[in-house]
């Protein structure tokens, strides 16, 4: 095997030089030159199609391998799964995001009725100063970051701390364990969903899981419906999003960040349905300081 590394450092196999290899194209069947090896260094590559698919395979393969043993499974790539991925993975634990769409930034991308901007306060601005995102102040304590930036850049520097996000795939239940806690989750291809086919999916071992599926509150849903648990909101339901009152909804997200269940927490807009507040609209300071408060408390945990 012939070991090629990327500039993250990962090892990858390639059977370059490989005279009887089979399944290897030859440029120059004389030779015995491989397609993808070239003679002159001045000559362009030839690209062969073998070699891509293998490099493709070999290396989602190895991400998704790594990804089986978890700390921390965050359900949703939104501004609130994304944050706290990033301030996890910057802590040094092994975190990986679990997100249904193609595209990576829930709600972040539409803005506020598909202007895409957004506003933070003073306190999410502190957050995406953090991440690198840039921000203008409209006016004191109101500060306007644009959807297409804060989307791509807090993705960016998620991956760069080392947090892995899978998009493409949806959480359809949760693993349980002695005293029904919430032990990992269970997976499939979005596409296995949306094409309702019989097809039975895998999981992952996670100490904890964040649900950061934003209004639709879905683990949680679960874990009520499913196993029937008790949640430790009011009424041990998951007692749904209020009106529109944005300051109370900013006000008490981050007192709804919390352990919901053994083994799973709540980010985010889930954090406010699950503990019936109010929605807050296109002001995202909550769902950046919710999902740095669901980090810093996944790390206490961690630590217990
Ligand atoms: C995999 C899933 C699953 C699943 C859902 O909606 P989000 O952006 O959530 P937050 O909490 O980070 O941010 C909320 C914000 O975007 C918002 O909607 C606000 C502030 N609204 C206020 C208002 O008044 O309306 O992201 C959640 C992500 C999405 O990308 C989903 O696709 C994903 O979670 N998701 N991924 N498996 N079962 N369910």
């Amino acid at each position: 095997m012939f070991a090629v590394k990327d500039t993250a450092g990962h090892t990858y196999g390639m059977p370059f030089g490989k005279e009887k290899l089979s399944g290897v194209y030859y440029r120059d069947s004389r030779a015995r030159v491989p397609a993808f090896a070239r003679t002159n260094p001045k000559e362009p590559s030839p690209m062969d199609e073998v070699t891509i698919s293998r490099a493709i395979i070999e290396s989602y393969t190895k991400e998704l391998l790594d990804a089986l043993e978890l700390d921390v499974a965050i359900v949703g790539a939104g501004p609130a799964g994304l944050t706290a991925a990033f301030y996890l993975a910057q802590a040094g634990v092994n975190v990986a995001v679990f997100e249904r769409h193609l595209s990576i930034g829930g709600g972040i991308w539409g803005g506020g009725m598909m202007f895409n901007k957004l506003v933070v306060q003073d306190s999410g601005k502190r957050v995406l100063d953090d991440l690198g995102v840039s921000t203008v102040e409209y006016q004191p304590d109101y500060h306007i970051v644009g959807a297409v930036e804060m989307a791509s850049t807090m993705c960016s520097r998620a991956v760069k701390a080392g947090a892995r996000i899978f998009n493409l795939i949806s959480m359809e239940d949760v693993v349980i364990r002695e005293g029904d806690r919430v032990s990992g989750l269970v997976l499939n291809w979005s596409a296995v969903q949306i094409a309702n086919l019989h097809i039975d999916p895998l999981a992952v071992r996670s100490k904890l899981v964040i649900d950061a599926t934003g209004h639709a509150c879905e683990v949680c849903h679960l874990v009520v419906n499913k196993l029937g648990g008790r949640l430790r909101t009011a009424d041990g339901t998951v007692m749904g999003e209020r009106s529109m009152w944005a300051e109370i909804a900013e006000k008490d997200i981050a007192e709804h960040t919390a352990e919901v269940y053994p083994g799973l927490l709540v980010a985010g807009m889930a954090a406010n349905a699950a503990f019936g507040a109010p929605r807050m609209g296109p002001i995202f300071g909550g769902m950046l300081l919710s999902g740095k408060r669901a980090a810093e408390l996944s790390v206490e945990l961690l630590k217990s």
